[in-house]
């Protein structure tokens, strides 16, 4: 795509699909951060995280989803911070949050790492280490200042927050890392093609385009057709492209590439940094992503990175990492650690 059909592509997806209600305060906490930090010559990334989801109805009931947890982005969020960079953490609603992670969205309950102490509640003997590691590295982040938590939900959010918060950081030049570990929506409804009410299960009493006040004469995305549900989605226009080549184009600018089948990982990786020009592409495959990753990168080519297969143990305190310091604890019992 030229770089004119480009900007038309992006005009009209942003033209179409409104932004998202808390735009304006994101962007201004956003704002703030990136200043602050760059007054003090720390470097900003942003971290992506979580799965994007696409509504199928305007009051939506219904959704497509990823399998995405964000225990990349989370965890990634915590070796940035231990290294002296300053995180914007754009992640999925309700998905891992760095640090916070460790205790939550397991099997077990936070509540199981605590006990009853002369009337108090206190953790367990045996988290104490781990938990006072975290608790240290959490509290140390709060105190500089140094982490901005940012939400989305649907791709729409996410896309409207990316540009935004891109935009923000071009100023920062190389300092700007774009850390982009989020599984995005390939495919969405856009919003004229989008029904208002909830998707009825048979005809009957399905909505036509007039009900919906919808004077565009398309069909509906997602739809009833006798007792068949009907979703015909459109491409999410690759953003990757207006991100290198026009919202930070000096910015270091990192993307992901997950893949099932292993003979296409490197294929669409190598693709993946031709079409865009960027700095690293970094794959995985579903099943091995949290002990195997490729670095696929104009400067190293193709570069494997494994977590040894005695290492591949459940982790507690997320410091087991190929490119993290090691564990002080030595104690490994929860949640799994990916390779980076
Ligand atoms: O969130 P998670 O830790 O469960 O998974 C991480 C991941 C596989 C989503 C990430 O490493 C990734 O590959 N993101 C890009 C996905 C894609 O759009 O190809």
């Amino acid at each position: 795509m030229d770089s004119a059909a480009l900007q038309s592509a992006e005009s009209h997806y942003f033209t179409n699909n409104p932004p998202p209600k808390d735009l304006k305060v994101n962007i201004t906490l956003a704002r703030e951060f990136i200043t602050r930090h760059a007054d003090q010559g720390r470097r900003v990334v942003l971290v992506t995280s979580g799965g994007t989801i696409v509504p199928l109805e305007t009051q939506m009931v219904r959704y497509i989803d990823n399998f995405s947890a964000g225990t990349r982005g989370a965890t990634s969020a915590e070796y940035f911070l231990q290294n002296g960079y300053a995180v914007i953490f754009l992640h999925r609603q309700f998905s891992l949050l760095p640090y916070s992670r460790h205790y939550s969205h397991n099997t077990r309950s936070f509540l199981d790492f605590m006990k009853e102490g002369d009337g108090r509640v206190v953790v367990d003997e045996q988290h104490q280490e781990e938990m006072m590691y975290v608790l240290r590295q959490y509290m140390e982040a709060k105190r500089n200042n140094t982490l901005l938590i940012l939400s989305f939900v649907t791709i729409t959010e996410y896309l409207w927050d990316l540009r935004e918060v891109a935009k923000l950081m071009r100023p920062l030049g190389p300092k700007a890392i774009f850390y982009l570990a989020a599984a995005v929506s390939d495919f969405f409804v856009p919003q004229d093609r989008m029904v208002e009410h909830k998707i009825q299960s048979s005809e009957e009493f399905a909505q036509n385009a007039e009900d919906s006040g919808d004077t565009s004469g398309k069909l509906p995305a997602a739809r009833t057709e006798g007792r068949s549900l009907i979703i015909d989605l459109e491409p999410v226009p690759k953003f990757l492209k207006s991100l290198v080549d026009g919202w930070a184009p000096e910015g270091m600018i990192v993307s992901f590439k997950l893949e099932t089948d292993p003979s296409l990982l490197v294929k669409k990786a190598t693709h993946s940094l031709k079409n865009y020009q960027h700095h690293l592409v970094i794959g995985n495959l579903l099943l091995t992503r949290k002990w195997e990753v490729v670095f696929v990168s104009s400067i190293d080519g193709e570069k494997w990175i494994r977590v040894p297969s005695n290492r591949r143990t459940k982790s507690f305190s997320g410091v087991e990492s190929l490119v993290g310091a090691a564990d002080p604890t030595g104690k490994k019992d929860a949640g799994e650690e990916p390779a980076i």
